[in-house]
């Protein structure tokens, strides 16, 4: 193996031949401890079981960043390291002119992603797609990136860009705390479950001097926040974290105002004696100040969330006559909500009471009282109809004070933080959503790199044994595809409309899709549900309520109401309909097709994938080590799985032999022409590009490439021998 290398770096300098050496070393290094290994692709032989144990090592012994090939592997420490992200550590990674040769750590993708999307040569939009299951650390992850951009980016020349800097770097950090209080909960997977996912593009100018302060804004998208949680919580999970801020942190002025007695009970705030590090008020409100929402405006959002506290105290009775409305069982939780939600309280007890519809030729106007539960269903649909409405408005806001003019930026660093993975005793149609955007995501990762990869080294004629891999394709097609697939028959459920049950459900779902081989059995169940074998486990999703939750009906006169508020942000997010359409809620013939929840999710997560399609991906995987959140110890079942499902060992494989680097001919040799002297008796070759290029030996650089810098050409160069693959192959070194 020695001759091999030597043979091939004849012609090199000294420089050269050190580097060999440094290489050469640290692979016969044979002796070096599990834990010290940086790279999993140096694990030998890399299996799953091998793999492990190096993780389990380093976890051992604090070390919680690896390399395995092209993706990061992150392990959650449950347990604060400050040292690890401290602003010196970030400045060490920007500074350093190989950041890749520092031990593994998120601050190595910020950089190289930070030096990409600034290249002068050839700068293209990047992203970082941050994955794992729920509680994994995704979101600490992405904080944690954004704070290291804030700080690299941040190193103005003179005191007035100063100021311009710490505002717009400070703003966007200002948005983590605001957007995790309105749309993160605790769940039983996670005390700080993003319920929402969110995309946010870093904009930066690259044409800008000085160069290190060019981040000039950010855009943020959210998708699919989970609003059934306002009203109605799991008794062992909670409401969104602002309701338990407001709740703990409102002044003795503030909850005489919001009616919020110290130890009032809300049926909509379960768990309010546990205490969690998210329940801090005053991070939230400093936060909406920087983000130019003021104590006014903070105080009409506060009340309003008051306001749906007590809504949720409202119990109906039935009045035993169904010519009769039910009667509200407390007064007080009437009176008081409509006064905090400046609504006439008539009628806001009539709205939830009566349906008012339109039927037949002459579309005359019914009213209709309510059954119990229907006054219910629409007591909550109310509350989501305000939540929703108000978590857009706050993204609107928080987008307009951070969002650059399009004309001040030319590239952007995307970072992707979605709900991960999960799994609960019981799971409905959030559940479906949430891990069909993980499914998603899993198929950019396959697509991209697993299966384009070695697509492309086939292409290029490069000798190249594959590397099977767990393709989720089968399952998104389950889950997505056309013409028949979970999504496609709920929403026609929704669309005919017509009145089937959950047991009606499952079996067409189990008849329907019964060939494929990711739709489970389902025996044992006692309740309606069907069984998914996502690539990351299997769920149950149980059918009850389903179809409704898909069609998400919000009946018009609820909205009418609001828009009668007289509360200045209700006012803003139920702006009076200036065409005054139908009063009433259409009869059955004459609805409009309905766009369901999962076709909204749908479409949402296709423009995703195309911004990512359009960028230079780079991967993260958070590992959750164990399902308790505990410091110090690594259950290795939970972690296999993890492994396994993302197709780790495979990544690893593909990574140690592969080319990790692309580059068109044409950059590679205007980049690296001044290394031509390490190769100056290399001789002319009759394959070389066309003369006008300037470069008389570029393939002496396109060797020195393949084997020392592991670059791929694509088909702009067709590929000659491979005598330098197998060194490389054999050394599994990336020294680039
Ligand atoms: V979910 O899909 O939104 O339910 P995430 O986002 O993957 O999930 P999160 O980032 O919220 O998980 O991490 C869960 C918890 O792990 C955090 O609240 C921290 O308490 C803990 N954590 C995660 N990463 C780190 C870390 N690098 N250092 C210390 C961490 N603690
Ligand atoms: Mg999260």
């Amino acid at each position: 193996m020695l001759q091999q290398v030597n043979g091939h770096s004849s012609g090199s300098d000294a420089q050269g031949r050190e580097s060999l050496r440094e290489d050469l070393q640290e692979f016969l290094g044979g002796e070096v401890p599990l834990h010290q290994l940086d790279d999993l692709t140096k694990v030998n032989p890399v299996t799953l079981e091998t793999v492990l144990r190096c993780l389990q090592a380093r976890y051992t012994a604090d070390t919680f960043y690896t390399n395995a090939g092209c993706t990061l592997v992150a392990l959650n420490p449950f347990k604060p390291v400050p040292q690890l992200y401290s602003p010196e550590l970030m400045r060490e990674y920007h500074a350093a002119p190989q950041p890749q040769k520092l031990k593994p750590h998120i601050f190595t993708v910020g950089e190289q992603t930070y030096r990409n999307v600034r290249s002068l040569i050839e700068p293209v939009n990047q992203s970082i797609v941050v994955s794992g299951e729920s509680g994994a650390g995704k979101t600490w992850t992405s904080r944690c990136l954004m704070k290291f951009y804030a700080v690299v980016a941040a190193s103005p020349t003179s005191w007035e860009s100063h100021k311009i800097a710490e505002r717009i770097e400070q703003r966007i950090l200002n948005s983590n705390p605001v957007m995790e209080a309105f749309g993160n909960a605790c769940t039983l997977r996670n005390n700080n479950s993003s319920r929402f996912g969110k995309f946010i593009q870093l904009q930066l100018n690259s044409l800008l001097v000085p160069r290190d302060h060019q981040m000039t804004g950010a855009a943020i998208q959210t998708y699919l926040l989970e609003k059934t949680r306002v009203a109605c919580q799991d008794s062992t999970e909670r409401n969104f974290h602002i309701f338990y801020q407001i709740c703990k942190g409102a002044s003795a002025d503030e909850r005489l105002q919001w009616h919020l007695p110290e130890g009032a009970a809300f049926s909509w705030l379960p768990n309010p004696e546990r205490t969690l590090e998210e329940d801090c008020f005053e991070v939230t409100r400093e936060a909406m100040l920087h983000l130019g929402i003021d104590a006014p405006t903070q105080n009409n959002i506060f009340q309003a969330l008051a306001g749906l506290l007590h809504l949720g105290n409202i119990r109906f009775a039935d009045s035993g006559d169904e010519a009769q409305p039910c009667r509200p069982m407390d007064d007080g939780a009437v009176r008081t909500s409509a006064l905090l939600l400046r609504l006439p309280e008539d009628p806001l007890l009539e709205t939830l009471r009566i349906r008012t519809i339109r039927a037949g030729r002459q579309q005359q106007v019914f009213r209709k009282p309510c059954s119990q539960a229907e006054c219910d269903t629409r007591r909550d649909c109310l509350a989501k109809l305000v939540y929703a409405r108000l978590f857009d408005w706050l993204v609107s806001v928080i987008n307009s004070s951070v969002c650059a003019d399009p004309a001040s930026w030319t590239t952007f660093i995307g970072l992707l933080d979605v709900y991960g993975f999960e799994s609960f005793p019981h799971n409905s149609l959030e559940q479906l959503c949430i891990n069909y955007a993980n499914e998603k995501l899993q198929q950019h990762f396959v697509a991209h790199y697993l299966r384009a990869q070695q697509e492309e080294y086939a292409v290029e004629g490069l000798e190249w044994s594959f590397v099977n891999y767990q393709d989720n394709q089968t399952c998104l097609d389950l889950i997505e595809g056309s013409p028949i697939s979970i999504c496609s028959l709920i929403n026609e459920e929704c669309r005919l409309n017509r009145p089937s049950s959950a047991a009606q459900l499952q079996t067409r779902i189990e008849s329907a899709l019964a060939g494929s081989p990711c739709l489970g059995h389902n025996k044992l169940s006692p309740e309606p549900s069907f069984v998914v074998l996502h690539y990351a486990g299997s769920v149950r999703y149980h059918t009850v309520g389903l179809v409704e939750k898909n069609k998400d009906p919000i009946p018009p006169e609820l909205t009418r109401l609001l828009q009668q508020s007289q509360d200045t942000l209700l006012k803003v997010l139920f702006p009076a309909d200036p065409e005054e359409k139908s009063q009433e809620e259409p009869s059955g013939q004459s609805r409009a097709p309905v766009l369901t929840v999962v076709s909204k999710f749908k479409a949402s997560l296709e423009q995703l994938l195309q911004v990512l399609q359009a960028t230079t991906p780079h991967y993260i995987r958070c590992i959750k080590p164990n399902s308790q959140g505990r410091a110090q110890a690594l259950h290795r079942e939970e972690v296999l799985n993890q492994l396994e499902a993302c197709g780790l060992v495979e990544t690893i494989h593909i990574s140690a032999a592969g080319f990790p680097i692309r580059v068109s001919h044409r950059t590679f040799v205007e980049r690296y022409a001044s290394l031509r002297r390490l190769h100056p008796r290399a001789p002319p070759d009759p394959h070389s590009p066309s003369p006008d290029e300037g470069h008389s030996a570029p393939w002496a650089l396109v060797d020195f490439a393949v084997s020392r810098l592991r670059i791929s050409f694509g088909s702009l160069c067709p590929q000659r021998g491979t005598g330098q693959l197998e060194v490389v192959r054999a050394l599994r070194v990336s020294t680039c």
